[in-house]
């Protein structure tokens, strides 16, 4: 990529492909993103505060399962070169790197990264809908255990299902603004507003790179595509951005 000196501050948006290799399903199968099912189910119909409400057995048991899951899954070469950057960027040249995941897993905070905004919430969280209150929480929530600061036994995954407002809009728009490159790693460009970050970023003049395994579906609006599995092409790109 040329003019690469110009390049202070990045914003990195990362999805289920960076941790496809650490043997965490994707969402969406195949080229033209067709859903991935769970014993019959759309996550499209599981991962709602409608299903939850009709069936909620069915989704705390779905996310119970993953929550275990990823606690015995490790972070690969793509999260620890991504956790490398985000550690040396700064005092290499000033800048500043901020990881908006969409995300649900901790392996970029396994992998070493420091700043990381999971707008889509966090499977090791539980949150109370009665009091507020977020926990972190290993274990399942099928039985209903009572919420530790209140009490009440309404402690959901603390997870933005569709149809619910993502976390930290605004920190995410004000990173946006000020950055001078955004960086797509992974993700099928299926799912808004993470979908519409890069139209975001460019209209706000950034340069706009899109490394993945197949093109995203918002692939025409990036000024540069690599592809590729993120295990090799997110390493070689922090290497050509920390100059090692
Ligand atoms: C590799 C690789 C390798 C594989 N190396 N790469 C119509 C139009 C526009 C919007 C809407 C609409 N109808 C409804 C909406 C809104 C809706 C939406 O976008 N729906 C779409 C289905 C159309 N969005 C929402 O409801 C969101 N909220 C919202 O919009 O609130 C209002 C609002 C508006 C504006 C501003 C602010 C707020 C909430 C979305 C919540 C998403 N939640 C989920 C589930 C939670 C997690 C969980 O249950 O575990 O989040 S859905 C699921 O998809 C998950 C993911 O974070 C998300 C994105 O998926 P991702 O990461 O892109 O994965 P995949 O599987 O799709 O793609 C994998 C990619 O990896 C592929 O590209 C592969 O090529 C690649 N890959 N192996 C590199 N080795």
């Amino acid at each position: 990529m040329g003019g690469m000196s110009h390049i202070r501050n990045i914003v990195i948006l990362t999805g289920a492909g960076v941790s496809a290799e650490s043997g965490i399903d994707t969402f969406r199968a195949g080229a033209n993103g067709g859903p991935s099912l769970w014993e019959q189910h759309r996550v499209e119909d599981v991962a709602t505060p409608e299903a939850y409400a009709r069936d909620p057995d069915l989704v705390l048991r779905f996310y119970d399962m993953r929550r275990a899951a990823i606690q015995t899954k490790e972070p690969n070469a793509a999260h620890l070169a991504l956790g490398r950057l985000d550690r040396e960027w700064a005092r290499k040249t000033g800048g500043q790197v901020l990881i908006v995941t969409q995300n649900v897993d901790d392996l970029h905070e396994r992998g070493g990264a420091v700043d990381v905004l999971h707008m889509h919430g966090e499977h090791l969280n539980a949150w109370c809908a009665a009091c507020d209150a977020r926990h972190r929480w290993t274990g399942p929530l099928i039985q209903r255990p009572p919420c530790p600061a209140c009490d009440e036994a309404a402690l959901r995954p603390d997870i933005v299902w569709f149809g619910e407002m993502p976390y930290r809009m605004d920190d995410i728009f004000g990173a946006l603004r000020e950055a001078d490159l955004f960086v797509s790693i992974g993700t099928s460009g299926a799912v808004y507003p993470a979908a519409g970050f890069v139209r975001n970023a460019r209209e706000l003049g950034a340069r706009t790179l899109e490394l993945n395994l197949e093109r995203s579906q918002g692939s025409a609006w990036f000024d540069e595509t690599r592809l590729g599995p993120a295990s090799e092409l997110v390493p070689a790109w922090v290497d050509e951005m920390l100059g090692s």
